[in-house]
Order: structure tokens, then sequence, then C-alpha cells
């Protein structure tokens, strides 16, 4: 069972005034991503909207402490974060590495699959808003087929997207899972859960991004609730290998019900020159990996 938002902490460790676009998901989830983690919690992050949230040196609204590293560092810089909280002892801090797609699934997997191969003690949250948002939308290997980037402008990109999740389970982590901004109460629990965890805990978090995907900011929740809903974005953590349905992916799995991807598509400008063609490639995708995942899973 997910957390109640009435049964979450008050404390806030995202005071008022980040410079995010409006409507952005990601500060949505960092809100409750914090909230789980507490105030002994250092993290580290490369280059992306991310920074843009935590603001410009010396002023930041994040009341935790926090390192700006290089684009393919991330999980380096958490590493070392690690050892020298080893080394001085202090134990009861959590190291926190977070990045974009395409911090995550490009630029950082080197730095990342050393680390996870090595067992780090750290959470490492690939935020996912399938495009490189900071610098005006260029396509990742996060970008869905379909969708329309500045470097996929009049051809949409062809690629599937990567199936990042699937090259970390390779790692065998301790605890893998994926999340959504739109479902504050699946993250918090997450997050709770990765913090009691030793060695290298991997979250792929869904967030919506209204002008890289071309939807009103007042559509955030509903167009991450869509992407679950559609079976696109299924919610899940896989606990030594062991993998389990989460919020509403569960009830979904439970009553047999998943709606159609056009619901999905047709709210978002990137994927407006889809074919009727290319749309039902998308949903065999979307059917065989719930499929998939459904033939694993514990419920
Ligand atoms: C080595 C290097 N190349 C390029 C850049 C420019 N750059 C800064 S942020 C960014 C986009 C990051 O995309 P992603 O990781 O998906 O995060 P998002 O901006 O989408 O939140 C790029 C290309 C950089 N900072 N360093
Ligand atoms: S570009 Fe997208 S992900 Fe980046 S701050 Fe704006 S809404 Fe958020
Ligand atoms: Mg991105």
């Amino acid at each position: 069972m997910s957390t109640a938002i009435l049964d979450l902490p008050e404390e806030e460790y995202i005071m008022p005034g980040t410079r995010t676009c409006a409507g952005c998901g990601l500060p949505i989830a960092y809100r409750y991503i914090l909230k789980a983690l507490g105030p002994k919690t250092i993290m580290t992050h490369p280059a992306c909207c991310l920074t843009i949230l935590h603001g410009i040196y010396p002023k930041t609204p994040i009341a935790i402490n926090a390192v700006n590293n290089t684009f393919a560092s991330t999980a380096a810089s958490a590493t070392g974060l690690a050892a020298g909280l080893k080394a001085t002892g202090r134990n009861d801090f959590t190291v926190l590495a977070m990045a974009g797609d395409g911090g995550t699934f490009d630029m950082g997997i080197q730095a990342l699959s050393g680390a996870a191969e090595r067992g780090t003690d750290i959470i490492y949250v690939c935020y996912d808003n399938e495009a490189y948002m900071n610098t005006g939308v260029q396509r990742s290997s996060a970008t869905p087929s379909g969708a329309m980037t500045t470097t996929t402008p009049f051809i949409p990109k062809e690629q599937p997207k990567k199936d990042f999740v699937q090259i970390m389970e390779a790692h065998h982590l301790p605890y893998l899972a994926t999340a959504c901004s739109a479902y504050p109460g699946d993250v918090y629990n997450k997050f709770l859960k990765a913090r009691e965890i030793k060695g290298t805990r991997f979250i792929h978090l869904a967030v919506p991004c209204p002008p890289g995907w071309g939807f009103p900011t007042k559509d955030t929740v509903k167009l991450g609730r869509l992407s679950v809903e559609t079976g696109v974005v299924v919610l899940y953590e896989v606990v030594r290998g062991a993998l389990q349905l989460t919020g509403k992916s569960l009830s979904m799995a439970r009553s047999g019900r998943k709606k159609p991807v056009e619901d999905y598509l047709k709210i978002q400008g990137r994927f407006k020159k889809m074919t009727a063609e290319q749309i039902a490639d998308f949903q065999r995708q979307v059917d065989e990996r719930w499929e998939q995942l459904m033939a694993r899973a514990e419920f």
C-alpha cells in the first residue's frame, strides 16, 4: 500500500522558488524523495534540469548538501562521497546520486555500471524526461520511437527506447525499482525502502516535461497517470531478483484493465506526426513488455 499524502512527513527539503519550468514533474518527485531520505543525505548530480532546480551558487532552495559534478561522472562522484563518509566514520548518511536520462542512459552508463558492479553503497536515481531537456530537447537513447525532438525534427525518432532498467537488473542489484512522479506515495515508499538497504540501489523515475513533450503545464499529473494507466510506464520493484508490481500497476494487473496507448500519445505535441501504423507498433511494444512483466510478477 502506498503511503497516503496526509501521512507523509511534514518536513520540507525544497523551499519555495525553484527555477524549473512551470508544471515540471521533477520537483514533485524530488520533494517526496527528500522526505523519504531525510536531512542526513548528501547528493550529487551532473548538468541537467536538476541543476536548474538546485539554483545558482551561493543560493539554493534545497536544504541538503549537494555536489554538482561533470556529465559522465555522477556514479563516480557518488562513489567518492561514499568512500569519504566511510573513511570518516559517518555511517548514518545516505549518498544519493541523481541524473537525467542523457546523463544515465547515454553519458553516465560507464561510471554507473562500474559502481553497480562493485556494489557501491549509493542510491542512484535516473529521472527520465526522455530527452536532453536542459539544452533544448535533443533526443537521447531514452526518447521513445515516434517522438519529435530538436534533433529529430521532421522524421520522428525511429529507434525504440533503450531498456535501461533491464541493463541495471543485469548487475544483480539488491534493490531496483521504477516510479513515476504522478504517484507520490509510491515514490516515497520506494525511497524509504531503498534507504534501509546496503549496496547499489537503482530507481528509474519517469517525470513528464511540459515544454519537451508538448502538453499544457496543468496536465503534468494527468500525463504521469496516463503513462502508467496505458502501461507505457510500469510500476514495480525487484528485490534480489523477485519482481513485485506496485501501486496502480498492481491494481491494473489484478483487474486486467489497461488503457490504449493512443490516450497517452494523442495529447502530446511530440507524437503528433505518428502514423496509425506507428501507433499500432508502439502499442505492440507496450503490450509485449507488459506481458513479459506480468509473466514474472508476483501479485
Ligand atoms: C560533457 C558535456 N556535454 C554536454 C553538456 C551540455 N549539457 C548540459 S545539460 C545537458 C542535457 C542533460 O540531459 P539529461 O541528462 O537528460 O537531463 P535533463 O536536462 O533532461 O534534465 C547537456 C547536453 C555538458 N554539460 N557536458
Ligand atoms: S525542461 Fe522539462 S524537465 Fe527541464 S525544468 Fe523544464 S519542465 Fe522540467
Ligand atoms: Mg532528460
